[in-house]
């Protein structure tokens, strides 16, 4: 019988003083999880598919999901008494608690649903978390006190609503993987040690973008697309689900690397994708796996951010890639510099 997300965190707070306030957190966060995972199962028949008719902070379109996620993630974690301060990718400012309800001592990011553009058509999708410390315990958080580097994360993760809802865990100790049992609705420990191997022989990138990409990052993917007869010497597969949450969980699973790198289209962004709530928790994840996480130019988790919605360009997966596209970009940028 395997052991369920409530006994597992019972666990790591007795062998390793997991603080009660962050498993109860948890323990919300996995709720919220399990309500929305119950909403996209039921899809049209619930009445969530297609469009809100607004726009998020990114000026992105927001699906009806996007927002009924965003509402359970708020109400559920709000409810915990564990955090003082939410940032959400749907939300453009800091979101405070409730004032009837109490304030703890933890911050948390979260992308309530990843992948939006594959809801409709019912392919994986997810939601990503983040959480760090609050400078100020309790008391009401601004953008401010968000401004830490992802080193100061206490923990992270996701859930992924695949053929399986699987949330996926680290508190820094390792990664660890729960799937929900359907018939009892309790998250069940499915794999403990999750590990990612150094090498990899499949990659993840958007190919669509590839004539806006910087130097080394088309030097990287020309050397892969050479396959054998190439300076790699070695063939190479490629997916692209264009939901971050299932990429990350395929590397988890059978290794890789993902890339969302920065380009030419729009100079005042470094990136797409956005550092406090998805590739933060997705570093965090990696290098607790074994793997690597980069911007091409430093660990993703040493950037410290200057606002709550930043972009970031991504590298992440085995060790060994993420160093050689990272060091194609240290090369690149010395030749310029001279
Ligand atoms: P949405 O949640 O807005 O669909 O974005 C998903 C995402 O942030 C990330 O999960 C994917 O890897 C990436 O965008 C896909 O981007 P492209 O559509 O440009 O390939």
């Amino acid at each position: 019988m395997s052991m369920s997300l409530h006994q597992y965190l019972a666990r790591e707070e007795s062998l390793h003083d997991l603080d009660p306030v962050l498993s109860r957190l948890i323990v919300s966060v996995s709720e919220a999880c399990k309500e929305i995972s119950f909403k996209v199962r039921n899809g049209a028949l619930a009445g969530v598919l297609g469009l809100a008719g607004t726009e998020n902070v990114q000026g992105e379109d927001q699906k009806k999901l996007d927002v009924i996620s965003n509402d359970i993630f708020v109400d559920a974690v709000a409810r915990s008494g564990s955090v003082c301060g939410m940032v959400s990718e749907e939300i453009d400012h800091v979101m405070s608690v409730p004032e009837e309800l109490p304030l703890g001592p933890y911050l948390i990011c979260f992308d309530p649903l990843d992948g939006s553009s594959n809801i409709d058509i019912n392919v994986s999708i997810g939601s990503i978390f983040s959480v760090l410390p609050a400078v100020r315990p309790k008391r009401v958080a601004a953008d401010e006190d968000f401004l830490m580097s992802g080193r100061n994360q206490v923990a992270a993760g996701y859930c992924m609503y695949g053929p399986q809802t699987q949330l996926v865990l680290t508190f820094g100790r390792g990664v660890v993987m729960f799937t929900l049992d359907p018939t009892t609705g309790t998250f069940l420990l499915t794999q403990e040690n999750v590990s990612v191997a150094r090498e990899a022989k499949e990659f993840a990138i958007n190919c669509s973008n590839m004539r806006h990409w910087e130097a080394p990052v088309k030097r990287y993917i020309a050397e892969l697309l050479e396959g054998k007869t190439g300076v790699r010497g070695k063939d190479f597969n490629m997916r692209w689900i264009a939901a971050m949450v299932a990429e990350v969980h395929r590397i988890l699973q059978r290794g890789g690397i993902f890339m969302y790198p920065r380009d030419h289209r729009d100079l005042s962004k470094p990136g797409k994708l956005r550092l406090m709530y998805e590739a933060n928790p997705m570093a965090m994840l990696m290098e607790n796996a074994g793997g690597a996480a980069t911007t091409g130019r430093m660990p993703i988790l040493d950037v410290v951010p200057q606002k709550i919605h930043e972009r970031v360009a991504v590298f992440l997966g085995a060790a060994d890639e993420v160093e050689l596209v990272t060091g194609y970009h240290r090369e690149a940028d010395a030749a310029e510099a001279k």
